[in-house]
């Protein structure tokens, strides 16, 4: 079985999650926590020398890092990765968009607010980058159910990680009747699981 290292409250450890969840594969899920120092003990660095997460270890062994490169990893053979080659290459901008202007903005400034940030020229430059975001996504699915067009793809299943909190960020959706829908719909697919769901198969880090 494949092995998550996760961290409960993360939109890119979340991704992971979920689609093991909505294609029905079991996930041990290891939880770290940066607040314990999981993430720069010696065991967690040998992993990943960058001490994040999320991390997926294969049931071959191999060490995976980047949550959608996770994302592509576990959806091989199923409809979240589309087999036609021009909806593959758009599936891949689109999470390419989520890692560069779209996570950078939303899930940042989410981040920013918890920890009580007062620079407010990089607030409102993450507000401003945030919203350019999301009028981007906005745009597209005027004219598509998903970013997966026709179905969902892993593309949608990275965008929606953090789009869902975007208000934690400070963030408006109802500017956005497009988004709105589209995260209502992405709820209803069969085996949507929350943000807090546990997997059932889980246990905290140890250092050993
Ligand atoms: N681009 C990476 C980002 C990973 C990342 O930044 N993870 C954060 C949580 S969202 C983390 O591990 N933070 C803990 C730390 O830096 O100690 C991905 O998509 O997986």
């Amino acid at each position: 079985m494949n092995t998550l290292y996760s961290m409960q409250n993360s939109g890119n450890s979340y991704k992971c999650r979920l689609i093991s969840a909505l294609t029905q594969q079991d996930l041990n899920v290891i939880n770290v926590d940066p607040k314990r120092g999981d993430t720069r003990s010696e065991s967690y660095l040998k992993l990943n020398t960058l001490g994040k997460a999320p991390i997926l270890i294969t049931q071959n062994n191999a060490i995976i890092s980047e949550s959608n490169a996770i994302l592509f990893y576990l959806a091989q053979s199923t409809s979240f990765w589309p087999e036609d080659v021009v909806l593959q290459t758009k599936t891949l901008s689109w999470m390419f968009f989520e890692q560069y202007d779209h996570e950078p903005s939303i899930a940042v400034r989410q981040s920013a607010l918890m920890r009580g940030e007062t620079d407010e020229a990089l607030l409102q430059k993450l507000e401003y980058k945030g919203y350019r975001a999301l009028d981007r996504m906005e745009e597209h699915l005027k004219d598509n159910s998903y970013f997966g067009e026709e179905q969902p793809s892993i593309a949608d299943i990275a965008l929606f990680a953090y789009t869902h909190n975007a208000h934690k960020g400070g963030f408006d959706l109802d500017k956005y009747p497009a988004i709105l829908n589209w995260i209502e719909a992405i709820q209803s697919l069969a085996h949507f699981k929350s943000y807090e769901w546990q997997a059932a198969l889980h246990k905290e880090f140890s250092n050993s």
